[in-house]
């Protein structure tokens, strides 16, 4: 038999014949079905193989009573690629009618068709009547675009017309994606005497194959696929959409139930906080308000959990919202599941909606609650898996890359193809650090504006060194591994923010000072002044004769000022304290006045040089000029 990975379910109310059309279809009985289920693990409840015209096999399921639709369908969603919806000609449209289709719209189910059976019972005016309270129920939902299909389940009649209808919505549904980790809700756990521990379920992502291991959640054990079957039949891989039985080896009954998931092994973790895209019931008289209590239905498990909405304080009747389900005890879930709340009393479906990931931390205050909100929000949309997770990382700021796969449950393919692209972009930083973390653009500019401003200062404080090490940068940013900061300092060099010598990084314009060099152009600078003596040299002669360039040439004669070694005089004349002791020393021995042609022959210089020598003495009120002489004030001055 070939399974094609294609499951119908029914609804309608009850006794309008929905069993009745199935088993008319398929030949099996469900109802019988599910009295014989403790026979084996052949036996499913619920489920029958469909066999259509072409020869293709499909799954149809099937739900007695109204409590288990609620609950089947929503354990079934993820696995249901199309409805049927059944409305008895000679009842019409009846309560639980609506609500089913309520529900399965909530469930985000895309397809279907609708059924009308029982045409023999009613006559060609009942049947228009009957017609007319169909289309007007499915104006506006997803059936609206399927086929209605007339049917007798009693005489068989319409029953081809509708088998030709579900081969043709099957042909028109493209194959489900089987990439990512697998994923299985546990619908039922049995032991069958010689063989072990068997679950049933529908696989609703991935694959998995005889001699897989897999992890058993929320308590995390870890078992080994021994068997894998598809309906009746044993296969060596199950696939996404199909309706399965694993046996799992040494596995003892109490380790698994009903609620639990068997998973791809460390893909999936237990939650008990969810971020949630919630729509409610249109229907729905009061709003749902923030921190109420809600039996939560996802997968095939059932828990109480609040609702914290983020951006509201309330959600109103046909309004959607992002918020964040707190479960009262952990379950495992998986992205973009759909699930249904339900109020207590009465016991009534409020709203339903999609999980957007399934592992949420809540907010610790207001800005981080904003930016949960507005991050959910953009995933919630209909983006590509690169926006998500460029989305993603921006609301994480750092993650490392097996964070970011296991958020957005991405095989590793797709999620190196989206990475690398954003990467491309600019979008984001990578560095590889022990992990391999992802930074976000505005992470990466914040990191690298709070190290230039700590530089600026380190530079200020040690003008002698290259920069800062990789301690020294983890330390001002508040990291806690150096060799993550090492890496961060390479991303930064990479984009040319910074500079690095011998894994000292600094800022881009700062040239360190090099005191061996420093000190040998001082004393050649002094060298040249003392060998010009009152031919005194101008700083630019003596920076073009010694090869020190602008700044390092400002730095010697701060250096110099500072500790009293050098005066500047007239245009730029370089006057060491070596000659100006000299000079006065000379001018000391002078009685009376003395005209600047007996101070040039003195000194043995020229007026050039003489006279801006003599003006800085006049500043320093060591001569005073009187007429074109000068007088030397004060004989017994200290220095
Ligand atoms: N006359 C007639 N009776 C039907 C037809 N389909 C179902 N029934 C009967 O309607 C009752 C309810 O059918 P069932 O399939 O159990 O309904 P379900 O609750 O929707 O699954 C049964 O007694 C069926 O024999 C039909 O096409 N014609
Ligand atoms: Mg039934």
């Amino acid at each position: 038999m070939y399974e094609y990975p294609f499951v119908i379910g029914t609804a309608g109310h009850i006794d309008h014949g929905k069993t009745a059309v199935v088993k008319a279809l398929s030949g099996v009985d469900c109802d019988r079905l599910s009295e014989e289920k403790r026979r084996g693990m052949t036996i499913e409840l619920g489920f029958a193989p469909l066999t259509l015209p072409c020869g293709k096999t499909i799954s149809i399921v099937d739900v007695p009573g109204h409590e288990k639709f609620i609950r089947q369908m929503v354990a079934g969603a993820a696995g249901v690629d199309a409805v049927m919806l059944v409305v008895a000609a000679d009842d019409g449209v009846m309560p639980q009618t609506r609500e089913h289709l309520e529900i399965l719209s909530l469930l985000g189910i895309k397809n279907g068709l609708t059924v009308i059976n029982k045409i023999d019972l009613v006559d060609e005016e009942m049947l228009e009547m009957a017609r007319d309270d169909v289309l007007s129920l499915i104006s506006g939902t997803f059936l609206a675009k399927g086929p209605i299909v007339n049917v007798s389940a009693e005489t068989g009649e319409g029953i081809r017309e509708l088998s030709a209808a579900i081969q043709d919505m099957v042909e028109k549904s493209g194959q489900k994606n089987r990439e990512g980790p697998f994923f299985l809700p546990v619908d039922r756990a049995f032991h069958i005497s010689g063989f072990g521990t068997v679950i049933t379920g529908t696989a609703i992502k991935g694959t998995v194959s005889v001699d897989d291991e897999v992890e058993i959640l929320p308590a995390s054990v870890v078992s080994k696929v021994r068997s894998v079957q598809v309906h009746k039949e044993p296969v060596e891989k199950a696939y996404a959409g199909q309706r399965v039985a694993l046996n799992l080896a040494g596995i003892s009954l109490e380790c698994v139930k009903r609620g639990d998931v068997v998973a791809a092994k460390n893909r999936f973790s237990a939650t008990e906080c969810m971020n949630v895209e919630v729509k409610a019931l249109p229907s729905l008289q009061e709003p749902i308000e923030h921190w109420q209590r809600l039996r939560l239905h996802v997968g095939t498990s059932d828990v109480v959990a609040r609702i914290s909405l983020l951006d509201r304080g309330r959600i109103l009747p046909g309004e959607s919202s992002v918020a964040q389900l707190l479960t009262e005890e952990p379950l495992t879930a998986c992205r973009n599941v759909h699930f249904i709340l339900r109020s207590y009393s009465p016991l009534t479906t409020v709203a339903g909606g999609r999980i957007l990931m399934p592992l949420g931390d809540r907010p610790r205050n207001k800005l981080e609650k904003n930016s949960l909100a507005q991050f959910l929000n953009i995933i919630s949309g209909d983006i590509t898996s690169r926006e998500q997770l460029r989305a993603l990382i921006d609301f994480k700021k750092i993650i490392t890359d097996a964070e970011a796969a296991a958020f957005l449950e991405l095989g590793p393919a797709e999620f190196e193809r989206d990475l690398a692209s954003l990467d491309q972009k600019g979008h984001v930083g990578i560095l590889k650090a022990g992990a391999r973390y992802i930074l976000s653009l505005n992470k990466m500019k914040e990191l690298s504006e709070k190290l230039a401003c700590e530089l600026d200062i380190f530079h200020k404080a040690h003008p002698e060194r290259k920069g800062m090490d990789p301690e020294e940068v983890s330390r001002c940013l508040s990291l806690n591994d150096p060799r993550f900061s090492r890496e961060l300092m390479r991303l930064f060099e990479r984009l040319s923010w910074f500079f690095i010598d011998e894994d000292r990084i600094r800022l881009k314009d700062f040239e360190p000072f090099d005191e061996s060099v420093f000190m040998r152009n001082v004393t050649a600078l002094k060298e040249l002044m003392r060998k010009a003596a009152y031919a005194m040299p101008t700083v630019n002669e003596a920076a073009e004769k010694l090869n020190i360039d602008a700044k390092e040439m400002n730095r010697i004669l701060v250096y110099l000022k500072e500790r009293r070694e050098l005066v500047i005089v007239g245009e730029g004349f370089m006057l060491s304290d070596e000659l100006e002791n000299d000079f006065e020393k000379k001018l000391s021995g002078i009685d009376g006045s003395i005209a600047l042609a007996e101070v040039r022959d003195l000194t043995g210089s020229s007026r050039k040089y003489v006279l801006p020598l003599l003006e800085y003495f006049d500043t320093k009120g060591i001569t005073r000029r009187v007429g074109d002489k000068r007088i030397f004030l004060n004989k017994n001055r200290k220095k």
